[in-house]
């Protein structure tokens, strides 16, 4: 029975949700349970020997193939709360869930029941609030715009003039993205994730060599400190890179150890295996990978740990930027992060903290690290789904079920959702070049829960594979890019802005799914608006009636067209085709 319900008086089954209000889940083996009651009641209101519980029902916010959730939210008056769960199977049994184990009654003795023992405003995870209506756009600083040749590293090539490979240059630079900052406000963005402009030696910068200065090749500090100012202007927040799991060879500290050897002073900066500290023919010494050229920091030590925290303090209070990337930072210890959650929001409060985690990432989510994570596996769903055809509807309505469901809903609402990024093929790649399911993986991605970021270039339907192909130099022929998507993501970007619940404001609940015809319904709602989608995930034409429509005066959102569906109005789709029906009654 144990592994049929399952809770534990832990995140993301209980949390504080916000300074008032206590959100609880349940998870019950599919189609077991039909119903779930909170037993619920302050720890210390009794009347003589009687717990004065009261009884409230759960909602079912989801399934998966194997798993049914139950959520609800309580506002416990004085903060304090036990509860357990009634749960009533198919068959009508009764089971009383408790962390003591289950009952066919309500047991008397509190002590069974589970324990949410204060809600403390500090202990609320509160996610910078801006970033909830944040759309991202990610840049490639050495791949997005040329804008100063006289700062070209040797061996510059032009523009877009070859493919791009791990060591060749094109001398992209800032001047390159400030002479294009309007290109992005007139998309719609107002969040931009640079990967590292610190001073390194490759043309992805993941190779450190010193945190404290800008690459030379992309410009210097005044004309990073213009960049931030034109994009803030704009109401375009910045985000930079930290690669602080590991430096790159040629700094500083590492190359003193490869000269002095255990006379260095930065020999604990490392994780050094043995001496002589070597290279070839495969590092001695921990690294990111087995890639040498990245040996990796030892953040256990005092001195490393108060030199990166002085840089992730630095280029918030000198430049003002507005965020952290943290690269691999499922390597790094979680000590360091909270030092540097500390840090962070000592300067900034509402610095956004995004680590980079490709897998799930709750041990950094607790709020005493991450704000959230790249949501890799939203897009790993969305590229099987939508640009591979790999798996079913109902299969995909599963994975992101469990998706949504493995954080809290305050992490949820910032999760950082991407189609694809500088480490992956680019998504048009992914699906097969077909524009129509690249439009159905923007529509479903602008629609949906979280923080949405687009990989530079691929809003005017831009290719390319498995790194470095990913990293071409942003087209601006303008002859050679595809201003029918390019509009077609403007026009999403402003519903999302415009449209609470085509937003970060509206819940998100799969109505139907059809594995035969492959057409998703889901539905985005407020208490004032209601949304529904429907994704036509198929070479063919498919139909489809959708009952919650039948009766409504409805606004098609794409066209602005109005209607009003007769009950069994059947909906037909062009194949890839998509409606999303605001109800306007
Ligand atoms: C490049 C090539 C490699 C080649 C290497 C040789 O891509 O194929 O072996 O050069 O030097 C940076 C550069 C890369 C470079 C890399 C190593 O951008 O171009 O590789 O340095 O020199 C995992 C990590 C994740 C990491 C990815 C790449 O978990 O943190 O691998 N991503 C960050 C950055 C990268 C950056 C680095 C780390 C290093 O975003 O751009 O690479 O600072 C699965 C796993 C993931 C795995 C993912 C990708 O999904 O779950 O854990 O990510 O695949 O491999």
């Amino acid at each position: 029975m144990s592994t049929a319900i399952c809770h534990r008086a832990v995140l993301p089954y209980v949390y504080g949700k916000d300074e008032e209000t206590v959100e609880i889940m349940l998870e019950t083996k599919k189609d077991m349970i039909k119903k779930v009651e909170l037993i619920y009641a302050d720890p210390y209101n009794f009347k003589g020997d009687n717990w004065q519980y009261q009884l409230s029902d759960m909602y079912q916010t989801g399934s998966t193939a194997t798993i049914d959730y139950w959520k609800i939210e309580i506002k416990p008056p004085y903060r304090r709360l036990r509860y357990g769960f009634h749960c009533t199977t198919a068959q009508n049994e009764s089971i009383i869930v408790t962390e003591r184990g289950y009952f066919e009654e309500i047991p008397k003795e509190i002590g069974n029941f589970y324990c949410f023992p204060y809600l403390h405003e500090n202990d609320v995870f509160q996610a910078p609030s801006w970033v909830k209506d944040t759309v991202w756009y990610q840049i490639f600083p050495e791949r997005f715009g040329n804008g100063d040749p006289t700062i070209n590293p040797e061996g510059t090539l032009p523009w877009a003039s070859t493919e791009p490979t791990s060591s060749n240059f094109f001398g992209g630079d800032f001047q390159g993205v400030i002479n294009h900052l309007d290109y992005l406000v007139e998309l719609g963005i107002n969040g931009i994730y640079f990967t590292p402009i610190f001073k390194a030696y490759s043309n992805h910068k993941y190779d450190t060599i010193d945190y404290m200065e800008i690459d030379p090749q992309f410009g210097d500090k005044d004309t990073f400190r213009e960049l931030v100012r034109a994009c803030h202007q704009r109401g375009i927040k910045v985000m930079l890179d930290a690669v602080f799991n590991h430096s790159g060879y040629y700094f500083k500290p590492f190359q003193d150890v490869l000269q002095k050897q255990t006379q260095s002073s930065y020999k604990d900066w490392f994780h050094l295996w043995e001496f002589p500290v070597e290279t070839e023919p495969s590092p001695n010494y921990d690294a990111f990978g087995f890639v040498a050229t990245m040996p990796k920091l030892n953040t256990a030590n005092t001195e490393v740990r108060n030199y990166l925290l002085n840089v992730a303090k630095y280029w918030i209070e000198e430049f003002d930027i507005d965020g952290w990337r943290l690269d691999v930072a499922n390597e790094v210890d979680h000590a360091f992060w909270r030092d540097f959650r500390n840090v962070v929001k000592s300067v900034k409060p509402d610095a956004y903290i995004l680590g980079e985690i490709w897998h799930d990432s709750l041990p950094w989510l607790q709020g005493d690290q991450f704000d959230a994570v790249m949501n890799y596996p939203f897009t790993n769903s969305v590229i099987e789904f939508f640009a591979k055809q790999d798996i079913t509807a109902k299969a995909f309505a599963h994975s992101l079920t469990s998706v949504l469901h493995m954080y809290p809903t305050n992490v949820n609402e910032v999760s950082f959702n991407l189609l694809d990024s500088h480490d992956t093929p680019r998504i048009l790649t992914l699906a097969g070049n077909d524009k129509r399911r690249m439009r159905l993986l923007y529509l479903f991605q602008l629609s949906f829960i979280g923080t949405p970021c687009l990989y530079y270039g691929d809003e005017i339907g831009m290719i390319g594979g498995e790194d470095p192909g990913c990293r071409a130099c942003m087209v601006w022929d303008e002859t050679f890019q595809d201003r029918q998507l390019f509009i077609f993501v403007k026009q999403l970007i402003h519903l999302r802005k415009t449209i609470p619940a085509f937003g970060n404001k509206g819940n998100f609940r799969f109505l139907s799914t059809d594995d035969e015809t492959n057409i998703i319904v889901y539905e985005k709602f407020t208490e004032d608006e209601q949304i529904i989608f429907i994704l036509n995930n198929n070479e063919k034409n498919s139909k489809i009636t959708v009952p919650q429509l039948e009766n409504k005066a409805v606004k098609e959102l794409t066209t602005n067209k109005k209607s009003t569906f007769e009950k069994d109005t059947i909906i037909s789709l062009e194949p890839y085709d998509f409606y999303c029906f605001k109800i306007v009654e």
